[in-house]
């Protein structure tokens, strides 16, 4: 039997168990195991009268491992092993010093006393990979804390402090030596004989809290949509009231299994992993070390660079705002302190937080003031003379070894870092509006760009707390590039027949926020315009709106009518006749389109831009343009992606789909890629694609 994976030593008569499962201790099928052997051997051994669990690194335990699911179960079973420390004869004592996660916490639950150091986070977040706890969460926690207080926490799946914990009830805290107050608190357990288990209290079961419960479900019923783990949750604690305790448990881990099984949760999973793979950049090992960065500067106080600013400064790094004119300075700085005040007035800023981050954001006049700075960000016009003009500059005053990033969305970072003599240490930075909202931070790696400074804007995007990929360079990158082609896609379906809200409402279907016209309403139909001005590019409905006046919302009018400033549009008539006329006028005889057409029209192309995108080794693997699209524009994450949505749909559906849009529309450009032919013939899958080496 595997035992490296728990340490064991004793205190007197209090045996300590220390889980030392790296990264960050998930319950293995040898940890699994290992826990399993080592309550045993405590319970059997004369010497011992209690057990306290520990572990080792920052976690305690971040839960069930996730890369076991979807694989045929090892036993123990995590609730096989949580019953016997449960019914173990001896007290056992968690002492967590991290993050106790799902099957984490819910061994904390099982176990006779909870101890937490401050730092510890405490959480069941299974609800985010689209299942329920699975071992006893739903029925412990409510008989811990009531299920009015616990339903919330397995709800949102976010995380409490352990302060929190300890108001609720769920922890004791420890401000002192954890392990010596867990030894203290086993021994005193210890003389009062067997101990109580937590399957056993039922006090706080009551009809009142029944009730509280019921209203919460009630009303996460009506907000939760189509998830049907909010509903099995919901389902699962109220077994906590109806059902004796093991066949509540019982009833939970059906529904957990049978939510394991379904395709969102298993898209959720497979977005957690792309996510962090997406950390690992071939080419890029481990060992590099990345720059220190005790100061940055940001060029342009635009609301870009505003909000960029913004997060270097809740990161705790002090950050210099620069513009051209005290004027440009004063409003842009201003706009800053204003963001902040929403933050406040709502309530989830204090304002001593607000005066802290605004005292680390100076602002300045003239890009001499970037001179002290490790990092600038420029976020200046999209042009590149401009740019090219400001990165000659920074050059001259920037100090050996920092590193130049531009936030350009779609110009070749090449092209400005060959404006320095530094090619070296200049890097994209492609923040997403709004930039201290946003997670996605694209990291555009020209191939002159030093391998340590790739890592510096890996490190940098995890420490601002955002989800950094990896990207190569090239016009739009990944995100914009696969966008542009939807918004392309989106034109052709007006000429050959949809209409705007029709359009919107199958993308808003299929899970996104917003459909691309509503978008483009909000953005302002004037960005686009005028890309397509400088590239010479047409779009007949878009530019005719726009030549027209019509530019979104900030006009009153777009694709649709904003009467009064609303920010919900409406059918406009004057439109959809321009969009007849234009059809007309092309030859075209309208026709009408299923959302489930729409959707494919819409994203077929996007995929075949990632097939291109994976080839050229823009990206190095598809979980990489998945988790652009799930972080940088809403695509519903129950969905995995657009990648991992083409696998599920198959790669021989979407060929033939694409065929047939690019003979009816005569346009090359929708032939499938090579890479999804290939995929396709061979029956395969992006999944079944290997990281590129760089
Ligand atoms: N299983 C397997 N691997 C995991 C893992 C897990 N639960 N958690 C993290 N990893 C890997 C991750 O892939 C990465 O690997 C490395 O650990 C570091 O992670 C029965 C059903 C714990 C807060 O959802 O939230 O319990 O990339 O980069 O920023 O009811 O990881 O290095 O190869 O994220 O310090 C519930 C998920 C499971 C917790 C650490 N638990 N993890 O954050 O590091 S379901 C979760 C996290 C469950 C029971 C059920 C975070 C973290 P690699 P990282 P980090």
């Amino acid at each position: 039997m595997p035992m490296e994976t728990v340490r064991l030593s004793q205190r007197g008569a209090v045996a300590i168990a220390t889980i030392d499962n790296p990264p960050v201790n998930a319950l293995s099928a040898a940890l699994r195991a290992a826990l399993v052997e080592t309550v045993q051997a405590i319970a059997a051994d004369p010497k011992v009268e209690a057990l306290v669990i520990a572990a080792a690194g920052r976690a305690f335990i971040a839960g069930a491992d996730i890369s076991e699911f979807g694989k045929p179960p090892v036993e123990p079973l995590l609730p096989e092993v949580l019953n016997l420390i449960e019914a173990c004869p001896k007290p056992v004592v968690a002492a967590i010093q991290g993050v106790a996660l799902g099957g984490g916490l819910e061994v904390a639950l099982a176990c006779h006393a909870r101890l937490a150091a401050p730092a510890a986070k405490l959480g069941l977040p299974e609800i985010k990979l689209g299942i329920i706890p699975g071992a006893g969460g739903t029925q412990r926690l409510p008989r811990l804390i009531g299920a009015a207080k616990a339903f919330p926490m397995m709800l949102t799946g976010e995380p409490i402090s352990a302060e929190k914990g300890a108001a609720l009830g769920l922890v004791e805290l420890v401000s002192g030596d954890l392990i010596e107050a867990a030894v203290a608190k086993a021994q005193e357990l210890a003389a009062q004989g067997v101990p109580a288990r937590t399957s056993e209290w039922t006090d706080k079961l009551t009809d009142a809290d029944r009730e509280a419960f019921e209203a919460l479900a009630k009303d996460a019923t009506a907000k939760s949509g189509d998830m049907p783990n909010a509903m099995a949750l919901i389902e699962a604690v109220r077994g906590a009231f109806t059902l004796p305790f093991p066949e509540g448990l019982a009833a939970e881990r059906a529904l957990f299994v049978r939510l394991l099984a379904d395709e969102r949760s298993k898209a959720l999973r497979y977005a957690f992993f792309a996510e962090r793979e997406a950390t690992h950049v071939p080419g890029i090992d481990a060992g590099v070390k990345p720059r220190p960065l005790a100061q940055a500067a940001v060029i342009g106080a635009g609301t870009m660079g505003g909000g960029i600013a913004m997060c270097f400064a809740n990161a705790g790094i002090p950050v210099t705002l620069i513009e051209t004119t005290q004027e440009l300075i004063d409003k842009g700085h201003a706009r800053v302190r204003d963001t902040y005040g929403f933050s406040v007035k709502r309530g989830s800023m204090s304002e001593a937080a607000r005066d802290e981050r605004m005292a680390l954001i100076t602002p300045a006049v003239g890009l001499a003031a970037a001179g002290n700075a490790d990092i600038v960000v420029e976020a200046a016009f999209e042009e590149m003379g401009v740019k090219r003009q400001i990165f000659g500059e920074l050059d001259k005053v920037m100090k050996p070894g920092a590193i130049l990033a531009t936030n350009t969305s779609y110009l070749d970072v090449a092209t400005i870092a060959a404006a320095t003599a530094r090619p070296q240490d200049v890097v994209g930075l492609h923040f997403f509006s709004p930039a201290n909202v946003m997670k996605l931070l694209e990291i555009v790696r020209p191939t002159g760009t030093a391998g340590d400074v790739v890592a510096t804007a890996l490190a940098l995007g995890r420490k601002l707390g955002k989800v950094p990929v990896v990207v190569g360079n090239c016009f739009g990158f990944v995100g914009n590039r696969m966008l542009a082609q939807r918004t392309r896609a989106a034109e052709r379906l007006l000429i050959a027949g949809a209409l705007p809200h029709e359009v919107d409402a199958a993308v808003t279907g299929f899970g996104f926020k917003m459909g691309p016209f509503a978008m483009s309403d909000l953005a302002g139909g004037d960005i686009g315009w005028r890309t397509r001005k400088s590239l010479g590019t047409k779009a007949a409905v878009a530019d005719a709106l726009c030549e027209a006046g019509r530019f979104g919302q900030k006009t009153g009018k777009g694709y649709y009518l904003y009467p009064e400033g609303a920010r919900t549009g409406q059918r406009d008539p004057e439109v959809e006749a321009l969009i007849e006329r234009i059809s007309a006028e092309k030859g075209v005889t309208r026709r009408s389109f299923t959302s489930d057409e729409i959707v494919a029209r819409l994203m077929d192309p996007m995929v075949n831009e990632g097939a291109g995108i994976l080839e050229e080794g823009i990206a190095a693997r598809p979980g990489d343009i998945d988790t652009v699209w799930l972080n940088g524009y809403n695509w519903p994450a129950w969905r995995g992606g657009p990648m991992h949505w083409a696998d599920t749909v198959g790669l021989d559906v979407i060929v033939k789909r694409l065929e047939a849009q690019a003979a009816e529309s005569g346009d090359a450009t929708l032939q499938p890629a090579p890479l999804l032919r290939r995929l396709a013939a061979e029956g395969k899958g992006f999944a079944d694609l290997k990281a590129r080496a760089a």
